[in-house]
């Protein structure tokens, strides 16, 4: 089993995608162990994209990130992280398969509706920058016996 982060962007939450896009991910199978509204502070969305501090799209990658409130959130399951990636799609819009999230509702590279951890360790690194131990929940549904075996 896998956790890994995801964030419903500003874009996300004004256009309304937020319910169409979890629900996908439910589908999937994945479980969510954990999922807030909030308001990022800036020194939070700054730790978040820290690697990205020298890059020329930051100022405005931080901006967009604390323009509105987001969801974030945590989802389980087997292999979260790579699964999770591969149904966001390429991180351009434009270039995204149809079929993945991205894909499917983004014509961005900045917009692009939904943050998700790219490896084991940044998903531990994030999840912790997110969210206390505590508020992230380990449960067994009805159907996980029939998602994965
Ligand atoms: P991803 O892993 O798909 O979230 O993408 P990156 O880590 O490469 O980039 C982080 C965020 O920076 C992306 F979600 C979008 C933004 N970005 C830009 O706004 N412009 C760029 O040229 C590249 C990335």
């Amino acid at each position: 089993m896998e956790r890994t982060l995801i964030i419903f962007k500003p874009d996300c939450m004004h256009r309304q995608l937020v319910g169409a896009i979890l629900s996908r991910f439910e589908s999937k199978g994945l479980r969510i162990a954990a999922l807030k509204l909030q308001q990022t502070p800036l020194a939070q969305v700054e730790k978040h994209y820290a690697v990205h501090r020298e890059r020329p799209f930051y100022k405005a990658l931080i901006e967009f990130m604390t323009a509105s409130p987001v969801i974030a959130g945590v989802l389980e399951g087997p292999q979260a992280i790579a699964v999770v990636r591969k149904m966001l799609g390429a991180t351009n819009g434009m270039e995204a398969e149809p079929g993945t999230i991205r894909g499917d509702y983004g014509l961005s590279k900045q917009l692009n509706l939904v943050h998700a951890s790219d490896s084991a360790e940044t998903a531990k690194a994030e999840i912790a920058l997110f969210f206390k131990p505590e508020e992230v929940l380990s449960y067994t549904r009805a159907a996980d016996r029939w998602i994965s075996e």
